[in-house]
């Protein structure tokens, strides 16, 4: 019998039974003491809302716009890496879940399914995440197929030029397919639905480096070859280059510093992403929403400011709104949907952000994201 799911924390356990260790703990995982990972979530927790009653509730919209396009809610999915190891396809799945409830769906330079399979089953546009790499005609190929594919922005991170470490990966010898141990096989042979699904499909490798990368015919080798390859002397010059050659919408992701924030505005770029990679890079890093106000403080009528980092429900949404985000990510939070349930699991996460996000707006007496700004947070919880 399927279980009764109500909120992102059944999903998350459903997603621990279903999927395998190795890749449940990548999602899940953050970089050495995972301090700033958990910040992240006990931050957004200690704001609190101000209820308002007698306000009339009966017309009410989670509807916005994020760089110009219309959302049912200001929550995109974030890019994140090898998500079709949750789920055989899951790239695919995602972006069809996004699609049918009018939210962006943003792919990982570093998914599974690659930027052709995820058009193959989208009509509308979708972002595309883009990691820069030694290889400067590599970049330009996955920018004219983004651009081929007709991704409505591109989402530049520029926190992931050296990877954080994260012990539970080392600790599970992170690899694809699984290493044949004595642990794994035990472990896969609980993972009866994941098996199958694998089973029937081929995207199983990194979908938009097969091809380029040069004597790379496995994901270990892949994911050698990609720790090889990012580049650690990426600088705001390859930005602009980058900008120019994609000539669209630009969102720059990984900014928790007031000066990167005004060096991102005079990029040009359309929007940027606060964002601390979901505690996955620098341990020890103020959370996401503790930076939030002062970058909106900075450059916020400039740029829109968009944010990622711990959002749970559909409260840590309207928290971010009202302390000035135009626009949120959910990664782990749709990841856990997509392991438990596949693409209605990710459709089941959309709906339960919505609905809290609807709800708790109206607990405060707002009918419309318009009417929502700092006031309905109780100020002496605020981040300082
Ligand atoms: C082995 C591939 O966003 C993450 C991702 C991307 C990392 C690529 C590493 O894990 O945080």
């Amino acid at each position: 019998m399927s279980p009764v799911i109500t909120c992102i924390e059944d999903l998350r356990q459903l997603a621990r039974r279903r999927v395998p260790r190795m890749f449940y703990d990548y999602a899940d995982a953050g970089s050495w003491t995972e301090s700033t990972y958990r910040a992240n979530e006990a931050d957004l927790a200690a704001i609190k809302l101000r209820q308002r009653v007698a306000v009339d509730l009966t017309q009410r919209s989670t509807a916005a716009t994020m760089i110009g396009t219309p959302v049912a809610m200001p929550v995109a999915l974030a890019p994140t890496g090898l998500t079709g190891m949750q789920h055989a396809d899951g790239e695919m799945l995602a972006a069809r879940a996004a699609e049918a409830f009018g939210v962006p769906f943003t792919l990982s330079t570093m998914s599974i399914c690659s930027i052709e399979d995820v058009r193959s089953v989208t009509t509308q546009p979708f972002w595309f995440q883009l990691y820069v790499m030694k290889d400067r005609a590599f970049i330009e190929a996955l920018i004219d197929r983004a651009k081929a594919a007709r991704c409505g922005a591109l989402v530049l991170t520029l926190d992931l030029q050296i990877l954080g470490q994260r012990h539970k990966d080392l600790k599970n010898g992170l690899s694809s397919p699984p290493k044949p141990t004595l642990t794994n096989l035990l472990d896969l042979a609980t993972k009866p639905r994941w098996c199958l699904g694998m089973l029937g499909t081929k995207r199983r490798q990194f979908g938009n480096i097969v091809g380029h990368a040069k004597g790379v015919d496995s994901l270990t080798s892949l994911s050698e070859w990609t720790h090889a390859q990012f580049d650690p002397a990426l600088n705001w010059g390859d930005v602009e280059w980058i900008k120019k050659r994609w000539g669209g919408k630009l969102i720059i992701k990984g900014i928790l510093d007031e000066e990167d924030a005004r060096l991102a505005v005079a990029s040009g770029a359309d929007a940027l992403i606060v964002s601390n990679h979901g505690g996955r890079q620098l341990d020890g890093a103020e959370s996401s929403i503790a930076v939030l106000p002062r970058i909106v403080a900075a450059v916020g009528s400039q740029i829109e400011v968009h944010f990622d980092g711990g959002i749970r429900s559909g409260q840590d949404v309207l928290k971010a709104w009202a302390l000035g985000a135009r626009g949120t990510y959910i990664g782990r939070a749709f990841l856990y949907g997509l392991g438990a349930l596949g693409e209605a699991g990710v459709t089941k996460c959309l709906e339960i952000i919505q609905r809290e996000l609807d709800l708790t707006m109206a607990f405060c007496g707002r009918r419309k994201l318009s009417e929502v700004d700092a006031s309905v947070l109780v100020p002496h919880t605020l981040p300082r």
